[in-house]
């Protein structure tokens, strides 16, 4: 084994952590990644390019242009990554000849990404595709105040979930089906409420079809503005919150649609108060919700701290979500994923009941100075041992940037 691994984990071994231990939990954390940052967000369908509010920026060369490019790079980024993965796919990415409407697809059309997920021994989670669409381009779509544009995306939402529900009975692990629609206006609303009620009764109608809980969670994911929607968003946090918590539906925190002092580290607490599950989208927002790719900061360590310290491994699920077009895209998986996984290492190699015994003891002085002086521990070592048990190293870069040369270079 290697020397510095062995003289980290007696540094550990003296506040009362296990090193070893902290790597075998590290493993088996499920990350689910995101297929879409291969892609800018673009799916199989037109090419239309996202809209909804959100927005890719960025023209590197190498964007995944069909299925088996973003399978391929997909499949790359995997090798480079070590623990439990799933893959999060949107209705977008639907597997078809036929020009298929999106209220019409179906559960098939996800047949080989299920043999994909089979063969790189991955799970798959899903999600409806409520932008990029004639329907949507006016902002509103389960919210739309026509009926025909409603129950088109009820439709959608429908066809959507028996997809994932399908998708979790072939792959025997529930899929997080998560809903997020962009709805909301740019300038000041008239109304307010009309719009919610109308998402509500949307919502009613497609949750009101039950599918075992083994296959499927379903979640629903607020946002606070999108670009263009500057003014309002009809599924804001309160609504869905509540909805969520009156229908049994899980709540998904995307890291990215808070006021910007306001963090997801401190909704997870007052969530499992309440709920079983909580699902994630960890992204990075740089003053507006940007998907920057997911870093290593105070934030990021503070929400994996969250998960470890209040016993929720199993009951928060972990996503991705950022698309970033400005680099090596089979990076930004890399480099995201990594540091998901390294923030949690950071949390499971801390001594938190400790902690917690000096914060009810009201030790704040021993509290800050210990906690100030765990940052310094020797993380970095045992990441490398955990890389090294998985069969990996630091050395990705490199393989990256030969796979650039050799593959995504030659698309252009
Ligand atoms: C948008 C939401 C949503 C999307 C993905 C592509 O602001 O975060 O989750 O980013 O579904
Ligand atoms: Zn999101």
């Amino acid at each position: 084994m290697n020397k510095r691994y062995l003289e980290a984990k007696e540094i550990y071994a003296k506040i009362g952590v296990d090193t070893d231990k902290a790597i075998e939990i590290l493993k088996k954390i499920p990350i689910s990644i995101h297929c879409w940052q291969g892609d800018d967000v673009g799916g199989f369908e037109n090419k239309l390019g996202a809209t909804g509010g959100i927005q890719t920026t960025g023209n590197y060369p190498g964007k995944a242009r069909n299925k088996d490019e973003l399978m391929s790079d997909y499949k790359f980024a995997l090798s480079l990554i070590g623990g439990t993965k799933r893959i999060n796919l949107h209705a977008i990415y639907a597997i078809t000849d036929e020009k298929v409407e999106r209220d019409n697809i179906k559960p098939e059309y996800f047949d080989e990404w299920l043999k994909f997920a089979k063969e790189n021994n991955v799970k798959i989670d899903f999600n409806p595709t409520f932008f990029s669409h004639k329907y949507a381009e006016d902002g509103m779509t389960l919210s739309h105040p026509n009926k025909m544009i409603r129950d088109f995306w009820i439709r959608h939402g429908k066809t959507s979930r028996e997809v994932a529900a399908y998708i979790g009975k072939m792959q025997k692990s529930p899929c997080l089906c998560n809903l997020w629609v962009p709805d909301g206006l740019k300038d000041t609303p008239a109304s307010r409420l009309e719009p919610r009620m109308r998402l509500k009764d949307s919502l009613d109608q497609i949750y009101s079809v039950k599918y075992p809980k083994e296959y499927i969670i379903d979640s629903v994911e607020s946002k606070v503005f999108g670009i263009g929607l500057e003014s309002y968003t009809v599924g804001n946090n309160e609504f869905y919150q509540i909805y969520a918590a009156k229908n049994g539906l899980c709540c998904l925190l995307d890291t990215g649609h808070y006021h910007p002092t306001e963090v997801v580290s401190d909704k997870i607490p007052s969530l499992l108060c309440f709920n079983d599950k909580i699902a994630l989208h960890v992204s990075r927002p740089v003053r507006w919700d940007s998907d920057h790719v997911v870093i290593l900061d105070d934030e990021l360590k503070e929400l994996s701290k969250e998960i470890v310290r209040n016993n929720a491994i199993d009951k928060v699920i972990i996503g991705l979500d950022y698309f970033d077009a400005s680099i090596n895209r089979i990076a930004a998986w890399v480099i995201g994923t990594r540091n998901m996984q390294k923030a949690l290492l950071n949390a499971l190699l801390l001594p938190n009941d400790n902690l917690t015994k000096l914060q009810n003891e009201q030790r704040f002085t021993e509290l800050l100075a210990l906690s100030e002086e765990y940052k310094t521990l020797p993380l970095g070592d045992v990441w490398d041992e955990f890389l090294s048990q998985e069969g990996l190293d630091n050395n990705w870069l490199e393989k990256v940037q030969k796979y650039e040369k050799d593959v995504l270079l030659k698309r252009c």
